[in-house]
């Protein structure tokens, strides 16, 4: 590995100044930067050899960009999204504890000092080589580069990784075939490979999983968590008023049994969504809130925000978080917050991470419209007794073990031992088919499906076999006993799916709390 650097101080100086977003993304670097100073060492052994060398690296945050419009950090106190700072800042201080020579750019102008004077301003950005191994950044950031450096940016491509919280999938991302297929959207058609993305939850395999992570406890501190328990005390998920509204009726049932506290942004009184029983702390800093999660037996989900990280720190501090379920699911055909979102990804929850990956005792999912499902739950809840509980994809150990993973140059990564070949029902998805197994979709493993053999192994009959770009590929279809191919291996996609076709799917299994690994892939 290389030389550790402990010491952040170089890192925040770097950070910059003058807004609230970095000032918030300051505080947490500083107080999580010995837990991943302390997980690095562990892992030297496991790591064997990888993740070795010093990796250049400029992290390019697009979205706090002036030139962006820069519309988070006005709202940081004020009730305003937060998670996606969160990774932005765990992103920094891993890489930098872990040795690795990271630059940081938040303006077009240090955007431009790092990789050469624009165009039409004297010299070419780049005309030598990208002085960078690899360039993290997000779609905000990945517009300014393209109108930075213009046509080299396609040589540069692969060294580009986007942060992308909700995910891309291949359809929307392959700019053809997204274009003549009515996939385009706002954001996508970017031509990069799937694991060129990265997502905060691993809720698309054909990206990468990037994460971030929640502050590890000590065993004192869990002794004491439990033993300071208050078992009627409840904490509503919604920093900002909005989220709110329209939820007196939950609100009452609630408030039969358990006190309520929330952290609601106001500016000089109570805003009339948050009824006068809850007890509002206005918005916390990072710390306080956890002081209010370690003493809470409940945190509630009102709907919004999507797949945030604070239901993990709730879970972390031995909260149980009990959330609603969308029936039907969420996405970007029928909801506002994801049309225009590179996915056709199915929200079946406010947390479908939560949901699916951590479950009972400590997440449950209800349908918060039945008042009376809702009460025997809350009653339920009352007497259930949990633990804090971490996922160790979300601990600083997990999360760099799984980065050294990417980053690791394996050409037999994952191992093809792990494939399990299945085909899909009519209808279903990759990722639904092998999850119904227990299992995950594989991307990297279609290369090795997308045979003629794969069909007679799943005992199709093919009267005709074809190769089509089409991002359902390869599949069968019954109605013709036809077979299709893939023909271009930029659509292999594990999401996706059509009443017409069941898909071929590569499946893996995975480490419980590691998603992003199979068993033996270490
Ligand atoms: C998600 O963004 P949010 O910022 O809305 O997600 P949250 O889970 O509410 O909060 C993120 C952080 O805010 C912190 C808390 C979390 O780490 O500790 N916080 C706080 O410091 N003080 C408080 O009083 C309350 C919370 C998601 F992450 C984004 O990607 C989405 O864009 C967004 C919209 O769906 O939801």
């Amino acid at each position: 590995l290389p030389k550790k650097q402990s010491d952040i101080g170089p890192l925040l100086e770097q950070v910059g100044t003058g807004k609230e977003s970095l000032s918030f993304m300051k505080r947490r670097m500083r107080r999580l930067a010995a837990q991943w100073a302390s997980a690095a060492p562990r892992l030297d052994d496991k790591l064997r050899g990888r993740w070795r060398e010093q990796k250049r690296i400029l992290v390019h945050i697009g979205f706090l960009t002036e030139e962006s419009g820069d519309v988070f950090s006005p709202k940081v106190l004020k009730g305003g999204p937060l998670g996606e700072m969160v990774q932005w800042a765990d992103i920094l201080t891993a890489f930098h504890v872990l040795g690795h020579d990271v630059k940081i750019s938040v303006s077009l102008k240090e955007l431009h000092g790092f990789l050469g004077v624009p165009p039409g301003r004297g010299s070419c950005p780049l005309t030598g080589p990208l002085p960078f191994d690899l360039i993290y950044t997000d779609y905000h950031g990945l517009r300014q580069m393209k109108h930075h450096m213009g046509l080299s940016l396609r040589k540069h491509k692969c060294h580009i990784r986007v942060i992308d919280t909700f995910g891309t999938e291949p359809a929307y991302n392959h700019e053809e075939y997204a274009t003549r297929h009515g996939y385009r959207t706002n954001w996508g058609y970017w031509n990069l490979h799937g694991q060129q993305y990265m997502t905060m939850f691993p809720h698309t395999p054909d990206n990468s999983f990037m994460g971030f992570v929640a502050e590890e406890l000590n065993e004192t501190e869990r002794l004491f968590i439990q033993r300071d328990k208050v078992n009627n005390m409840a904490v509503v998920y919604g920093k900002d008023a909005s989220m709110w509204k329209g939820k007196e009726n939950i609100l009452a049932i609630l408030y039969r049994y358990m006190e309520i506290h929330g952290t609601v942004y106001y500016e000089t009184q109570r805003p009339p969504e948050v009824p006068a029983f809850v007890k509002n702390h206005g918005l916390l800093p990072q710390h306080e809130l956890q002081q209010l999660l370690r003493k809470a037996k409940l945190f509630v989900g009102f709907g919004f925000p999507y797949e945030g990280p604070a239901p993990l720190e709730a879970i972390a501090n031995g909260c149980i978080f009990l959330q609603p379920k969308f029936n039907p699911p969420h996405s970007s055909l029928n909801h506002e917050f994801f049309r225009g979102k590179p996915t056709s990804r199915k929200v079946s929850s406010q947390h479908p991470y939560a949901e699916q990956h951590i479950g009972r005792p400590h997440v449950i999912t209800v349908d918060f419209n039945n008042s009376e499902e809702f009460d025997a739950t809350i009653r339920e809840i009352m007497k259930l007794n949990v633990e804090p509980f971490l996922p160790y994809e979300y601990t600083c150990e997990g999360i760099i073990l799984i980065w050294a993973s990417n980053v690791s140059s394996l050409s037999s990564w994952p191992p093809l031992s792990a494939l399990r070949l299945l085909s899909s029902q009519q209808g279903q998805s990759c990722v639904e088919a092998c999850w119904t197994e227990g299992l995950i979709c594989e991307p990297a493993f279609y290369r090795f499906i997308n045979i003629k053999e794969a069909f007679s192994a799943l005992d199709f009959q093919c009267e005709g076999l074809e190769s089509e770009m089409n991002h359902l590929f390869p599949a069968f279809s019954a109605e013709h006993a036809e077979c299709s191919l893939q023909h271009d291996p930029l659509l292999f996609s594990c999401a996706g799916s059509s009443s017409k076709y069941q898909r071929l799917c590569p499946c893996r299994d995975f480490r419980k709390g590691q998603v992003a690994l199979c068993r033996d892939c270490l």
